[in-house]
């Protein structure tokens, strides 16, 4: 995009001023269930079965949350996700409830289901995070498996990394067919997502590798509460995806739920967000992805990011889901 239109769409935009501007979606059937990137397609079928066997919201994302882990194509989250710059395989994730109960695991090794073991934290300990050694072993105790999460793929492309050992995150390389476009493996991964219990009740989940090649003990913005996710059940849900430097900067998922709360509708709450995040860093996010993501208590999604690109996947209560691509700050003209 050109210069003089990226300086006009930084220039500062009220809440209120944004109500009622954001593009309604074509389809307004109520969402159930919505989660980051294309590969949220089939995290949302799993969250949607869940949810026809009786499950919870926090089954359905958690269920969502699993599939993605487990599914070594996508580079990815949990099991093939890439290393961090030391060849090792570290995951964060958490979980949030309507009823404001939470639970998250930093840095996390050997064990493939991270948002699983974010919801044993929650509901076996008085704590809502652990990180590291500390939680491995927590798994451990509560009966998660141990496995080696680098797949040969994944060591492949750390080696290859290491000929230049040049960190430079690459904007979409979740989306999977990013591999066929111009750049090469991209080097960040991660699955948000929120639903919508039969219920009514709200819950999320968010769980990533993190950014690729990432120094050791590096932690972004996926198992931070208000960060990369949050709940209100009186309100919606939101989770982040990209840059998790940038989203913890602006509080993004906490920051798009207080704007749905002001009368936002979801996809401008996210817009909003984004907007104050590029004014707060200028430059300095010209050439990152952050992509908000928000499911609201009356079922309409929506969501916003500062580089073209971001797709979500949005399911509901029949099953039926569609990829969307989100509108972009940086949007060429
Ligand atoms: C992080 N936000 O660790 C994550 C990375 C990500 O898609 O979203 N990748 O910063």
């Amino acid at each position: 995009m050109s210069g003089p239109s990226r300086r006009a769409l930084l220039a500062a935009a009220p809440v209120a001023a944004l109500a009622g501007t954001a593009a309604a979606r074509a389809d307004t059937t109520p969402a159930v269930m919505v989660s980051t990137w294309d590969f949220g397609a089939a995290a949302n079928a799993a969250g949607i079965a869940a949810r026809a066997g009786g499950g919870s919201a926090l089954d359905m994302v958690e269920a969502g949350g699993r599939v993605a882990e487990a599914d070594e194509s996508n580079s990815s989250v949990g099991y093939g996700g890439l290393p961090d710059r030391d060849g090792r395989v570290t995951l964060d994730a958490c979980v949030m409830t309507w009823a404001g109960d939470i639970g998250a695991v930093c840095a996390l090794e050997d064990v493939v289901h991270a948002v699983s073991v974010a919801r044993r934290v929650m509901e076996r300990t008085p704590h809502t995070m652990l990180v590291g050694e500390g939680a491995r072993t927590f798994a451990l105790e509560q009966g998660f498996e141990a496995q080696n999460l680098l797949t040969p793929r994944a060591e492949a492309a750390w080696r290859n990394w290491l000929k230049t050992a040049n960190y430079a995150p690459r904007p979409n390389s979740e989306n999977t067919d990013w591999r066929s476009m111009p750049g090469g493996p991209g080097n960040h991964d991660t699955i948000g997502l929120l639903a919508i219990g039969a219920d009514q009740r709200m819950a999320g989940a968010c769980t990533t590798s993190g950014m690729a090649f990432k120094m050791r003990g590096r932690v972004g913005d996926s198992p931070i509460i208000g960060a990369g996710l949050y709940v209100d059940d009186e309100v919606g849900g939101a989770t982040a995806t990209g840059v998790g430097e940038d989203v913890v900067r602006v509080a993004g998922a906490h920051a798009v739920v207080e704007a749905m709360r002001h009368g936002l509708d979801p996809t401008a709450a996210c817009r909003h967000v984004i907007e104050r995040l590029a004014r707060l860093r200028g430059s300095k996010v010209a050439a990152s992805q952050v992509a908000l993501l928000a499911l609201d208590k009356q079922g309409r999604a929506g969501a916003f990011a500062l580089q073209p690109g971001f797709t979500w996947a949005v399911t509901d209560a029949a099953g039926r889901t569609r990829i969307e691509r989100a509108g972009a700050l940086f949007e060429a003209p």
